[in-house]
């Protein structure tokens, strides 16, 4: 028996990038889910397997644009959102000056962004920046999944319990945890299904009463 596919993508489409915090970005017409990691963390792979394309994600590895977000709707349901891998050594000071702003402007302003899709590799301890990100996340209060990438790289039990360790040292729920290989294609209907739920749930910026929140995310 085959369960079915949770995203089966019917069309894909670039809509553009956003380079600065107060550039294009497109109309708000759909919720958006947007993805966030250090660069090298597995994003591009993670969406070629999620999307089932080989490439899709190519146009945000191209020189000049790896600094901007780019938008792709998916299924006129969805607008998936590729924020720039953050946390490149060698990008100076005043280049991180420039896409912090954006980075934090773009998900702390976008009125319609429903969630998050943080990925953090199953090899390696959380970066300075990778904590910084998940408290900033934490901070606008929108709702995060974690996807542990590359868990092809250890043996299954390892993994297992790498990614245990992960959810304890960071305290996260299990259920917002999704292991991902894009090698073997391991959690990507998980991780369909996760961004499904994502979708289907109330507005988080919006009450009982859907109105919206003073400052969501803040300690009432
Ligand atoms: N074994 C393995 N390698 C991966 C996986 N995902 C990404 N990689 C490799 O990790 C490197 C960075 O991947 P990429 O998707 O470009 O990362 P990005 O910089 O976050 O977009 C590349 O060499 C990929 O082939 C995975 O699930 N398993
Ligand atoms: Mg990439």
């Amino acid at each position: 028996m085959t369960t079915p596919d949770p995203l089966v993508i019917r069309h894909l489409e670039y809509l553009g990038p956003m380079a600065t915090r107060d550039g294009w970005r497109p109309e708000i017409t759909l919720p958006e889910i947007a993805f966030v990691g250090r660069s090298n963390v597995g994003k591009s792979s993670l969406l070629n397997t999620l999307m089932r394309r080989k490439a899709f994600a190519r146009v945000s590895t191209t020189p000049g644009r790896t600094r901007e977000i780019h938008f792709f709707d998916v299924n006129r349901q969805f607008v998936l959102a590729d924020l720039p891998g953050y946390g490149y050594a060698r990008i100076s000071k005043a280049r991180k000056a420039e896409w912090r702003p954006l980075i934090e402007g773009y998900l702390s302003e976008s009125p319609t962004l429903r969630g998050v899709v943080q990925l953090l590799d199953v090899r390696h301890d959380p970066t300075e920046d990778d904590l910084v990100m998940m408290d900033f996340l934490a901070e606008v209060g929108v709702p995060t999944i974690v996807a542990i990438t590359k868990t092809d790289k250890l043996k299954p039990r390892e993994a297992v319990e790498r990614v245990q360790a992960l959810c304890a040292r960071l305290g996260l729920d299990p259920d917002q945890v999704v292991s991902f290989s894009a090698r073997t294609g391991a959690g990507r209907d998980e991780l369909a299904s996760a961004l499904m739920a994502l979708l289907a749930a109330p507005d988080w910026r919006l009450d009982d009463n859907g109105e919206e929140t003073e400052g969501a995310g803040d300690d009432a």
